[in-house]
């Protein structure tokens, strides 16, 4: 989509750094985050939420993606989000995963 921020990031189109790339999926710091690490991990084609999506590869790889990701910025523990809706705090409107790092997490989220 040609106004969605994520689909620009994602094809290069705005300067951002990219923690990792492959043909499907990249991975970068969120621009607002609400831990000491906090990554978004996105598929390259656009989909508005994780409901519009339906190649279980893809969403698999998602998750992939987070563990390595993860891994290689030295998390032990992290948490795994996707915000689908607006009533569920989502405000980009291209599936994105976060991956919350670096503090102690509380339960339930707000
Ligand atoms: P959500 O509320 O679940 O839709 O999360 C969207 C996240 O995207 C939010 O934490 C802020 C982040 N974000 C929004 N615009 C940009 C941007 O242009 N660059 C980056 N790196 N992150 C962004």
């Amino acid at each position: 989509m040609s106004d969605c921020i994520f689909c620009k990031i994602a094809k290069g189109e705005v300067n951002t750094r990219l923690l990792y790339r492959d043909d499907k999926v990249v991975a970068f710091n969120d621009t607002n985050p609400q831990a000491p690490t906090h990554i978004l991990v996105i598929p390259i084609d656009h989909y508005d939420s994780v409901k519009e999506m339906d190649d279980e590869l893809l969403i698999g790889r998602l998750f992939t993606v987070a563990k390595e990701v993860a891994g290689k910025v030295g998390l032990k523990h992290y948490r795994l989000v996707i915000n689908t809706g607006i009533g569920a705090g989502q405000s980009v409107f291209h599936t994105h995963l976060h991956v919350l790092g670096g503090r102690l997490m509380s339960w339930p989220p707000g």
